[in-house]
């Protein structure tokens, strides 16, 4: 019985430990590409690092011209590390452009953010 009791403590305790290791696992914007309010030559893609494993299921990266309009239709992909979401994109036009993304931990947290950047 008394075994039985430490065996179920030390699961809590190891239980706890993961959780507390998961709150911090929020998956934060580390950089990006075009870079927040760059002024850059149009770029082949738009790409989004993060400081922490996405899932990329979940994970979303859009860009939507100055009438919000999206630019692409097409999905964002995650690299091997899985830190970094890149999305393809057409020659864009000169402009103004914003970068929404949605992030989703491994822990199942999610962040969300946005970014302008400008194309000459
Ligand atoms: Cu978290």
């Amino acid at each position: 019985m008394r075994r039985a009791t430490q065996g179920l403590t030390a699961a809590a305790v190891i239980g706890l430990a993961s959780l507390s290791q998961g709150a911090w696992a929020h998956a934060h914007i580390a950089s990006s590409e075009p870079a927040a309010q760059a002024t850059v030559e149009a770029p082949k893609s738009v790409r989004v690092t993060f400081d922490s494993a996405l899932e990329g299921a979940l994970s979303k990266l859009t860009v939507v011209d100055a009438k919000g309009k999206a630019v692409t239709q097409a999905k964002p992909e995650l690299d091997a590390a899985r830190k970094t979401l890149t999305l393809a994109v057409p020659t864009l036009a000169a402009g103004e452009y914003q970068a929404n993304w949605v992030a989703v931990a491994s822990d199942g947290h999610r962040t969300q953010g946005s970014f302008k950047f400008t194309v000459k």
